[in-house]
């Protein structure tokens, strides 16, 4: 019992000693008020310093969002002008695809009118050479193109000699003595049809010469050399022939020159005249027959003949010789459309 009482009262002692040095380190390790009251003070002032950093940052990170506010703002602001722009630029891109879109349908437009014309151009290819041809009635159209040329009018196609040196571009010769290689004591139908070749001596023919002068006012220009070498030259303002009805009457007007005007002093309004059909003034002959060639004879014979006989050499003026302002050489007609 003693040694029950010995071990509970060992045990005893030695859960108070436990207790005890609990107790002394517990109250070892507590801190004085002193020390606590300077402890909460320190924490206070912790607090508060970390209540103003806090502040602080509330106060940055509300510049901050106001500065991201007033980004997002101009982000607005951007995003719609570059949406009206684009929005603009829409409209306009719609209406430059209507407009381009009137363009292609107008071209479209006009390149079948240009494929119609083609076609026509195409078509009347033949009529327009022909056309083509029919405006040139005369020498007038060649310019100074000289020699033979094909010339049609009024369905009447025939060549004609054209002259540039003489008296200028385009000048029709319906008569020619340069060489004396060709008859001109011919009849009246030969004087109507024409007679001789380009390249020598030539009369056009009355028909084609009726033809061309009537068509629109006509001067005539002459040239003539005499057997001295001088040349001199008549030239008429109006020159017609009229038609074979009223025997190729003459009508001319308006000289000029260095030659004498014989023509439309002794001829003028006189009707031609052949070997076989007398139409001049000379009532007791045929100046024709007379003077060996045809011309509009009134009833002196002699004043002047540009049909009459040819001579190679000077002859002193014979009677059935050609004749101008003295003895001829070698003459030429030439007609050209007047300038008005
Ligand atoms: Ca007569």
């Amino acid at each position: 019992m003693l040694d029950l009482f010995k071990s509970t009262s060992v045990q005893q002692s030695s859960v108070i000693n436990e207790m005890s040095n609990k107790l002394k380190t517990y109250t070892t390790s507590q801190k004085s008020p002193q020390s606590c009251a300077r402890d909460v003070i320190s924490k206070q002032h912790q607090i508060d310093s970390d209540a103003i950093k806090l502040k602080e940052l509330n106060y940055q990170l509300e510049e901050h969002n106001k500065i991201i506010e007033q980004k997002d703002q101009q982000i607005s602001n951007l995003q719609n002008t570059l949406q009206r722009q684009i929005d603009s630029d829409a409209i306009k891109l719609q209406e430059y695809n209507m407009q381009l879109e009137e363009h292609k349908k107008t071209i479209s437009h006009q390149n079948q009118q240009l494929y119609k014309l083609q076609n026509n151009v195409i078509k009347s290819d033949v009529k327009w050479e022909n056309l083509s041809e029919i405006t040139k009635i005369d020498c007038s159209a060649f310019g100074d193109v000289a020699g033979v040329h094909k010339i049609s009018f009024s369905n009447y196609t025939f060549d004609v000699l054209c002259d540039s040196e003489t008296a200028g571009p385009g000048w029709t010769v319906i008569q020619q003595r340069i060489r004396g290689n060709e008859n001109f004591h011919r009849n009246w139908t030969t004087y109507r049809e024409g007679f001789g070749s380009f390249d020598g001596d030539f009369f056009l023919g009355l028909d084609k010469v009726h033809r061309l002068t009537s068509s629109k006012p006509y001067e005539l220009y002459i040239h003539l050399e005499h057997f001295n070498g001088q040349t001199e030259y008549a030239r008429y303002q109006q020159f017609e022939i009229a038609a074979e009805r009223d025997e190729y009457q003459l009508s001319i007007n308006g000289f000029s020159g260095d030659s004498r005007d014989t023509m439309s002093y002794f001829n003028n309004h006189q009707k031609f005249t052949t070997y076989d059909r007398d139409n001049d003034n000379w009532i007791n002959g045929n100046c024709a027959l007379q003077y060996y060639g045809g011309w509009w004879y009134n009833n002196a014979c002699i004043w002047h003949n540009l049909n009459a006989k040819y001579y190679k050499s000077y002859h002193n003026w014979r009677d059935d010789g050609l004749y101008w302002n003295g003895a001829v050489k070698s003459a030429k007609m030439l007609i050209r459309p007047a300038i008005i």
